[in-house]
């Protein structure tokens, strides 16, 4: 890739109106859902905030081959509610037990656990329903690898499998690799698939498809190492989480089996391993290669 690509790309901008397209087609999935709770509790969490980076990078992705990504919106906005679902679920006090989510008060504390569950519930399978039914001009070639990867990566060999993984070792020391398994199943999963969907969509051969699965799978493990450093570095007022709750846990983290600094020239080593697989695309994959270089900068 040239320098002067690279310099010329203004990462900052392309972030921002990523995000406000992104936004917008969120705002617009959700219909007059009765009753009118539900329907409330939905907009809640899925529009909420949060940076977007998975309906991003499956923009990003589709935009790489195809060389637009309208037809991908539908797609990224079916991922984001699947993780806005599994946040919902997470901060249940029968799972991570937390008062706040991005600053606000999570979904259960405003109205109810029944229906933060139910909430929940109806964000997963109006994900479906995006794909399957509001995805217009894809084949259902296509659309059904889509529905496919999406049932992988919510049900048990995805975040649920990572999530049970997780609540089993709760209170108990944790070694590195099964740190690493909940991270790449929990968090690394859906980033994962947040790239192959935006790239089928787009029509992806088989080449270009294994080196995005290689890549997203670096920049998932990544993320969370970041996010596991994010969590000792940062102020918990930052992060807009409860006070202290993950250090009161005492969690297993990352910095914590291998320090910061090992931590960061991991979260490296991936990062530059996930950039390095795009080489041959070079100029095409600007934007996969900022996300990259964002996930290991970022501050939140
Ligand atoms: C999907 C069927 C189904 C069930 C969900 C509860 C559960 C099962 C899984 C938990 C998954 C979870 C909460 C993983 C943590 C992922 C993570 C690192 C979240 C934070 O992501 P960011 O930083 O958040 O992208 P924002 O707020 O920016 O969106």
């Amino acid at each position: 890739m040239s320098e002067a690509v690279i310099s010329s790309f203004d990462f900052a901008a392309y972030l921002a109106k990523e995000k406000i397209r992104v936004e917008a087609a969120l705002d617009a999935s959700l219909g007059p859902e009765r009753p009118k709770q539900l329907r409330e509790a939905m907009r809640y969490s899925l529009l909420a905030g949060g940076k977007r980076l998975r309906p991003i990078l499956c923009l990003a992705a589709c935009e790489l081959i195809a060389g637009e990504s309208e037809t991908a919106l539908p797609t990224a906005v079916a991922i984001e509610m699947i993780h806005t679902m599994s946040l919902i679920h997470d901060d249940l006090p029968s799972m991570d037990n937390d008062d706040l989510r991005r600053g606000r008060p999570t979904n259960h504390k405003v109205y109810g656990d029944a229906l933060a569950i139910l909430a929940g519930d109806a964000l997963l399978t109006r994900a479906f329903e995006m794909v399957s039914l509001r995805s217009p001009g894809i084949s259902a070639e296509r659309l059904i690898k889509v529905v496919g990867e999406l049932s992988l990566v919510a049900g048990a060999p995805g975040l649920v499998g990572g999530q049970v993984a997780d609540l089993e070792c709760e209170g108990k020391d944790v070694d590195i690799d099964t740190l690493e398994y909940i991270h790449i199943h929990k968090t690394g999963a859906l980033l994962k698939a947040s790239v192959v969907c935006g790239a089928l969509i787009g029509g992806a051969k088989d080449d270009l498809l294994d080196a995005l699965r290689t890549y997203a799978e670096a920049i998932g493990l990544a993320f969370q190492i970041i996010d596991d450093i994010l969590d000792v570095t940062s102020s918990s007022e930052v992060l807009g989480k409860t006070a202290g709750k993950d250090l009161i846990a005492d969690k297993t983290t990352y910095p914590k089996l291998l320090g910061v600094d090992e931590s960061r020239q991991r979260a490296k080593v991936l990062i530059e391993k996930a950039k390095s697989v795009l080489e041959p695309w070079e100029d095409d994959a600007t934007p996969l290669l900022a996300l990259a270089d964002y996930i290991i900068s970022r501050d939140r």
